[in-house]
């Protein structure tokens, strides 16, 4: 059985998430995603709000395929999260040529101190590779639309947000 973590914030899970996720889904049996606690960082959505969005979405969006998904927090290195949920692959997803370079610096660090556990990187379809979850909380608190960007349940919880 195959195991894959996928680390983000999910600050909220936008659909450029949602298509790595699918692809974790092709390569994978089972698939951690892990939303990364910052002790300093105050996020827009708590732990358990964009935990409850990535359930919902699994649900939502990826249909049958979501029951092979488990949402945990990790506050550390990647690799601990990694190996205390025994997974054998760490999937990332790829937007751009910003993004590669900080990723196989990443890839090979962790390489070095995990040599058991394997990145794979993902690139993202060219129909998301833009969206960033920081551009759609900018747009979601000026009032703009960006269910172009998120699950309508995603967009929903934003609205919700901001009139808060
Ligand atoms: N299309 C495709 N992929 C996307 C898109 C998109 N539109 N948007 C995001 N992604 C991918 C990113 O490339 C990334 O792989 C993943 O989705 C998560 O993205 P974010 O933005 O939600 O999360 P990040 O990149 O801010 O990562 C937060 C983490 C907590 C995962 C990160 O800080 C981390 O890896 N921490 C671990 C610390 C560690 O182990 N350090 C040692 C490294 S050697």
């Amino acid at each position: 059985m195959t195991i894959a973590i996928y680390a983000g914030s999910f600050d909220p899970i936008t659909n450029g998430h949602i298509d790595v996720l699918q692809g974790s889904l092709r390569l994978a049996d089972e698939v951690f995603v892990a939303i990364g606690i910052h002790p300093g960082k105050a996020p827009l959505f708590s732990f358990e709000e964009r935990m409850d969005l990535i359930k919902q979405v699994a649900l939502d969006v990826l249909g049958k395929d979501g029951a092979r998904i488990k949402v945990v927090a990790f506050d550390g290195l990647l690799i601990d999260a990694a190996r205390k949920h025994k997974v054998s692959l760490m999937v990332r997803g790829l937007r751009d040529g910003t993004d590669l370079d900080y990723e196989m610096q990443m890839a090979g660090m962790n390489g070095k101190m995990a040599p058991e556990l394997q990145t794979v990187f993902l690139p993202a379809d060219p129909s998301v590779r833009t969206i960033t979850a920081t551009l759609v909380r900018q747009i979601a608190s000026m009032g703009g639309d960006v269910r172009h960007f998120v699950p309508a349940l995603v967009a929903d919880a934003l609205k919700t947000k901001f009139k808060s």
